[in-house]
């Protein structure tokens, strides 16, 4: 073959490969994606952000494994679960306890019950209850399935375990497929110990975390993380079994949400994109392909690289951002419980609770 030959054949040969690639992707990509409206870059509601959690004090650090969710009971003593299957306590004097052991690396949303045990989420197990005793199953299964994804739990006053699946499609290992997928794969279902019924509360959720109660237990509040909004669902009174919007346009993805002792919310959101990687989530040629090689997911997904958590009030205004924008101190903060005039933090990222003078 003589050289200019060669030259003319190379545009054939790249275009070839080329079109191979896209066959490829296209019959093996493991979504049908839709695409992900991503909030405005600023909002006038939104004040700039800040490094006020550069300033955190880290407790246990070095004995926590990603603590997901955070959680505190009568005596002022903190839960967190570790990605080594550890439920752990924090002591007021620092001291760090294994306290129980399941058999999960995936406990995500914790809460402390009426009745002074901890009911967990076990995104492999479903509701787990862990006590003094042991660790015991309350609810494994849904409308004869098992429940995958739980991911966080509330109980309200009459015993009513209210939990969160994240996605009924993945898997906690695929999490970034939901992601990409950008479908409402998500539920809200309720449990009553009482008579072990389960019942759907809401359907078709984009990726649903964090859920918690108003201060009156009138509402409960629930997190789409994809949506960048939490929704409110009645409760109580005239508009009970209804569906509103409490927040849309979130600067970040809401993950886990708390109460705060004045009747105001936290949340942490979670950034979805790294910066000047926000087209991925608008390319459905970009995500058949990161779903096709998934270790381009680590370069686009932005929560590893700052935290961001807001205080939101009662009436969905919000109130305080804090923010660590580069993530030097704490990243990928998923929760924040307000306690005593401190704010506890956890992440999926560090090794530590994050502890923040209010
Ligand atoms: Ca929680
Ligand atoms: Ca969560």
């Amino acid at each position: 073959m003589n050289s200019k030959h060669f030259l003319s054949t190379i545009p054939t040969f790249l275009v070839g490969c080329l079109l191979a690639l896209s066959f490829h992707i296209y019959f093996t990509s493991p979504i049908s994606p839709d695409l992900l409206d991503l909030p405005p870059p600023s909002s006038a509601s939104v004040p700039p952000t800040n490094n006020h959690l550069k300033k955190i004090t880290k407790l246990g650090e070095g004995f926590l494994e990603g603590p997901e969710d955070v959680c505190v009971d009568k005596e002022g003593i903190l839960y967190t679960a570790t990605r080594d299957g550890w439920i752990k306590r924090l002591h007021k004097n620092g001291s760090v306890q294994d306290w129980k052991k399941t058999d999960s690396n995936s406990i995500f949303g914790i809460t402390v019950t009426a009745s002074g045990d901890l009911v967990v989420c076990d995104v492999e197990e479903g509701l787990l209850k862990v006590s003094e005793d042991g660790v015991t199953s309350i609810v494994s299964h849904f409308n004869g399935s098992k429940i995958r994804f739980a991911d966080d739990v509330v109980e309200a006053r009459d015993g009513t375990l209210y939990f969160s699946i994240a996605s009924t499609k993945f898997g906690f290992s695929d999490w970034h497929l939901d992601l990409l997928e950008a479908k409402p794969h998500g539920q809200l279902l309720k449990h009553d110990p009482s008579t072990n019924q389960t019942l759907l509360v809401m359907d078709n959720l984009y990726f649903a975390n964090g859920v918690v109660l108003s201060a009156d237990q009138d509402y409960l509040l629930v997190c789409e993380t994809w949506k960048f909004r939490i929704l409110k669902y009645w409760l109580e009174g005239d508009r009970k079994g209804k569906t509103e919007i409490f927040i849309e346009n979130l600067p970040g993805g809401p993950d886990n949400i708390n109460l705060a002792p004045d009747g105001t919310f936290w949340v942490a959101l979670l950034q979805l994109a790294s910066s000047g990687f926000e087209f991925v989530h608008t390319s459905k040629l970009v995500k058949h392909l990161i779903a096709t090689f998934p270790w381009l997911f680590n370069l686009v997904f932005g929560a590893h690289k700052s935290a961001m958590v807001v205080n939101v009030a009662a009436n969905g205004q919000i109130l305080r951002i804090l923010g660590d924008t580069d993530g030097g101190e704490i990243s990928f903060v998923t929760s924040a419980l307000e306690f005593e005039d401190h704010l506890y933090l956890g992440s999926l990222s560090s090794n530590f609770v994050g502890k923040l003078h209010l």
